[in-house]
């Protein structure tokens, strides 16, 4: 573990001071700024917005659409009353970032979706305002997650060409804190349970610096303690345990105290949920009891924010998707602000945790490559190597983060790559054996197939501990007026699923029809709200059909902004609904299917 990735607060012992707000800003087309020394200061700044992606402010395409290096900067009061260890502390900054304080370089991160974590305490001046400098980057390519390449228009200008399918938006995404901890202090805890009868054992382990006593308490709902025990890694016994459950959390604490018997040096709280998770035969047990899963693929996506995190959206959207009577959703197509996971927790949803693997397929119209049969030796040229250690990087940060969410119940490890190739194998298989190797909680491990990934020719279904298809028969695949061919198909390819006899719960993590809420029909036409609804019945006959068919996250939650194009109408509009988070017609549809389901 290279840093404490634990969620920042605040007590008699740690701090945390939120920095968001207005920063400065500024582009760097030329990449003149690490010359330049703009690590100083920067020399002829913007204002922007933190969180947020620096995309939609702009009325220019040119700043819209902006690809390569561009700055951040703040001034950051550090106290005079700090002792031990001061860092910053970001959500993510999308996709690469280098950070200065006071001119000094501290950290670099790779990846745009997981915190960056810059220990300043040697660089920091107490007592006074210090400088915080942000070198960024929105580059794509085939050596980091996610994949896609960059062209240059013949203006001069870069554009990125994502090989997926949502806007390529970049910033600083999520919130910034300075935050001090002793200089002995917690970095890390963990916990596994094992149920018990009506009894829970919570086993857990911690990471701390120094040598000091480990106390951890355990306190229920009302505050009450429950438990505790001495030790870096120990059990604690809970009689007559209040298990979360799926739309039915509860929440106990854990506090892990370090101390020299009663002088408290550093102490930790937080919140967690009693459960266990094991896949048997074709069902998926939670607390050993099946469960169907219900709900979304999401993204982090919504007007103007674009992909900065915002309380008041994730408020709605949970709303929404309990009115839907929804169970769970996946974070396509990278792990999200750690404020969902939190609240996912609370609302008792289930996560599929997704790294941001996608694109590994060299198309920028994947969506539509999945399906034609298109192959382009991904796993077979000489960046892959490159690749390879940026994705087993992130695989480790993003479980390093979520691992203690109840509500994860699952990680993924890629979405729609190639997959039919023994480098493919080969690949996905040093991934998987990595991630099992450090989730404590022994997760089913799973990845998102495309069609492409037939059962006669994937090689990498067989590293999932239950399968997840992406499928389209009836909008990509014999669409409108095809749609009874496509249900032949669908079936015909979950027939052939079926003969395998491979003894696992299958998911759709997607399924649905790009729809405008402006156009009806009857009968029902491609785009207009009926053709949507009637896709969905048509997919949920499939479903029904095949016990082995253990849940349906319908694609999208809502509308989403994507790359411009023939085939998106100002984004994607797969959503059940609006971007503005209000149903479609297909919202009634699936809120009365997952009533009774
Ligand atoms: C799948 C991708 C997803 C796309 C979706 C679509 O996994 O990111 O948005 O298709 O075409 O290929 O809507």
């Amino acid at each position: 573990m290279n840093q404490s990735l634990l969620f920042p607060i605040s007590n008699d012992y740690r701090s945390c001071i939120n920095l968001d707000g207005l920063w400065k800003f500024q582009f760097d087309p030329n990449s003149i700024g690490t010359k330049e020394n703009w690590n100083n200061h920067l020399p002829k700044p913007i204002s922007m917005p933190v969180p947020a992606s620096f995309a939609t402010f702009f009325t220019t395409k040119e700043e819209r659409d902006y690809c390569g290096d561009f700055w951040y900067e703040t001034e950051c009061f550090v106290p005079s009353n700090m002792t031990g260890k001061i860092y910053l502390r970001f959500g993510s900054v999308t996709h690469r970032a280098t950070i200065f304080c006071n001119g000094v370089e501290i950290t670099s991160h790779e990846g745009g979706f997981l915190p960056i974590v810059a220990d300043i305490t040697s660089v920091a001046i107490k007592g006074q305002k210090n400088t915080i400098v942000v070198k960024a980057n929105n580059e794509l390519n085939e050596k980091t997650l996610p994949c896609g390449t960059v062209m240059t228009l013949k203006n001069g200008n870069k554009l990125a060409k994502p090989y997926f399918d949502f806007f390529n938006y970049a910033g600083i995404h999520r919130s910034v804190y300075l935050v001090n901890t002793p200089e002995d202090a917690i970095e890390d805890y963990s916990v596994t349970y094992t149920l018990k009868g009506k009894d829970a054992v919570v086993h857990y382990d911690t990471v701390s610096r120094g040598n000091h006593d480990i106390t951890v308490i355990l306190k229920d709902q009302e505050g009450n303690e429950v438990c505790r025990n001495e030790g870096a890694s120990g059990d604690l016994y809970v009689t007559n345990a209040h298990l979360w459950k799926v739309r039915n959390a509860y929440l106990y604490t854990i506090e892990v105290i370090l101390h020299d018997g009663s002088t408290v040096i550093d102490s930790y709280e937080d919140r967690i949920g009693i459960r266990t998770v094991r896949i048997d035969g074709t069902k998926i047990l939670i607390n050993e009891e099946p469960v169907y899963l219900k709900g979304f693929g999401k993204h982090e996506d919504f007007d103007i924010l674009g992909r900065g995190f915002n309380w008041a959206i994730a408020k709605r959207d949970f709303e929404c998707m309990k009115w839907t009577n929804a169970n769970c959703f996946r974070t396509s197509h990278y792990p999200y602000a750690e404020e969902w996971y939190r609240f996912a927790d609370e609302e008792g949803f289930l996560i599929i945790d997704e790294v941001a693997a996608v694109g590994m397929m060299r198309s920028t119209h994947n969506f539509a490559a999945a399906g034609t049969g298109q192959y382009t030796y991904f796993f077979e040229t000489p960046t892959v190597p490159a690749l390879l250690k940026n994705h087993l990087t992130q695989v480790e940060e993003m479980i390093q983060r979520d691992k203690n969410h109840p509500s994860v119940f699952s990680f993924s490890l890629f979405n729609e790559p190639e997959t039919t190739s023994t480098y493919a194998h080969d690949y996905f298989k040093a991934i998987f054996d990595h991630a099992r190797n450090i989730d404590p909680q022994n997760r089913p491990m799973t990845g998102a197939f495309e069609k492409n990934s037939a059962p006669e020719k994937c090689l990498c279904y067989m590293l999932c501990n239950f399968i997840c298809l992406n499928r389209y028969y009836g909008w990509y695949i014999s669409g409108g007026p095809e749609i009874s061919d496509a249900e032949w198909k669908f079936r015909d390819e979950m027939n052939r699923w079926q003969a395998k006899d491979l003894n696992v719960p299958f998911v759709f993590t997607e399924f649905g029809t790009d729809t405008l809420p402006s156009e009806h029909s009857l009968p029902s036409i491609m785009w207009s709200q009926e053709y949507q609804d009637e896709y969905m019945e048509m997919n949920f006959s499939v479903f029904d059909s095949y016990d082995f068919i253990q849940g349906e996250l319908a694609w999208n939650f809502a509308d989403f902004q994507t790359s411009e194009g023939i085939m998106r109408v100002n984004g994607n509009k797969k959503g059940v609904f609006t971007r503005q988070r209000q149903p479609k017609d297909v919202a009634f549809v699936m809120k009365k299917r997952w009533a009774d389901k």
